[in-house]
């Protein structure tokens, strides 16, 4: 998307400091909350350049973790530019605020407790699809996807799309209450979406039919707990563990899951918790996992998303900002999603995948 910026502006010289924004009173932001009535639904080249509504919902929630600091998540996304960084790329993004669940006792926990913020959250969700925007929902522990799924799930439920979720995580988080070994429900959501037992109460009545596991996609697996691993094969979720990544790189297994998504015609929900990348490049995680995406690899995925097309609804959870280095870790977050909405290196006519060298030679 064309904006003006000198290229490589927002990259800063070597030792990258990605958010550095000195030039940024040469681009003033735009009004974040004006934008022009565009409809997204149409032919995959036109999403390339529409401009998009986004709705930020906040989901401060860390009572699906026994590591505080998650519920900051959503301020220093916010400070790390956020808003501001998806308004330059010409979209109009509202931001919601943060959700606040009703009837949430002081002190409560668990399942209870999640609960709670999982409804507002899904409400939130559905409300925003509804009016036709796409609703990021930021965090928070992983546990808010009980909420931002439900309400993709009830959105689809009344359009007729089929659900897809591409769960980008170190981590399956398909445990239940039986087979996690630490109880923190951060590690269940999928388990929970997708119909397993132990689970009552958490969602809003009536519920939708729960997830279909053969429609979500773990990719960047690297630490399952042994419970887990026999549920998750057991149910047959869509698996590219960090192996088949080093084998294969990340364009050759994600593009087969954009393909089944395309064909489908699918509501591509993305859920980016932030230990799927090393903690090398995003320090502030309470899970660290070594092993992870690189930064590169990240921004490849995010890339290849964009030029999908198919991205309706998105979470970005798990920053703790208590553990970060400096907003590192928020500002990487921030970058990524600026990818994942359009921002690249140079713009392009067509998908990179289309501009490799053989097919100029083939056209010439
Ligand atoms: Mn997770």
């Amino acid at each position: 998307m064309p904006n003006g910026k000198p290229l490589g502006e927002s990259w800063g010289g070597a030792g990258a400091r990605p958010l550095d924004r000195q030039g940024a009173a040469l681009h003033p932001p735009k009004d974040p909350v004006l934008w022009d009535p565009v409809v997204f639904e149409g032919p995959m080249r036109d999403f390339h350049e529409a401009r998009q509504r986004i709705a930020l919902i906040g989901a401060p929630i860390e009572v699906g973790t026994s590591e505080p600091g998650a519920l900051m998540g959503p301020a220093a996304l916010r400070t790390a530019g956020l808003v501001r960084t998806l308004a330059d790329l010409g979209h109009g993004i509202e931001d919601r605020g943060d959700i606040a669940p009703a009837g949430l006792p002081p002190g409560a926990t668990g399942l209870p407790a999640v609960a709670a913020w999982a409804q507002a959250l899904s409400e939130a969700v559905e409300a925003a699809l509804t009016q036709g925007c796409v609703p990021l929902a930021a965090g928070g522990d992983h546990s808010l996807s009980l909420g931002s799924v439900d309400g993709a799930m009830r959105h689809c439920a009344r359009t007729g799309k089929p659900l897809m979720v591409l769960w980008l995580d170190a981590h399956a988080d398909f445990n239940t209450p039986e087979t996690s070994p630490s109880g923190n429900v951060h590690g269940m959501p999928l388990a929970a979406l997708c119909g397993e037992p132990g689970f009552s109460g958490l969602f809003r009545q009536p519920a939708p039919p729960p997830l279909d596991p053969n429609q979500v996609h773990l990719f960047g697996l690297r630490s399952v707990d042994a419970g887990e691993r026999a549920l998750v094969h057991a149910r047959q979720v869509g698996v590219t563990d960090m192996r088949a990544i080093d084998e294969f790189g990340v364009v050759a297994p994600l593009r087969r899951v954009l393909e089944r998504a395309a064909e489908e015609e699918a509501h591509l929900h993305v859920s980016l918790d932030i230990d799927f990348l090393d903690p090398s490049v995003a320090p502030a995680v309470g899970t660290a996992v070594p092993g992870g995406a690189t930064f590169r690899e990240a921004h490849l995925i995010m890339e290849m998303l964009h030029d999908s097309g198919l991205v309706r609804s998105l979470d970005v959870v798990e920053l703790n900002p208590f553990l970060d280095e400096r907003g590192r870790s928020a500002r990487v977050l921030v970058e990524l999603v600026a990818s994942l909405f359009g921002r690249r290196i140079l713009d392009r006519a067509a998908s990179p995948l289309e501009t490799l060298p053989t097919e100029q030679v083939k056209r010439g």
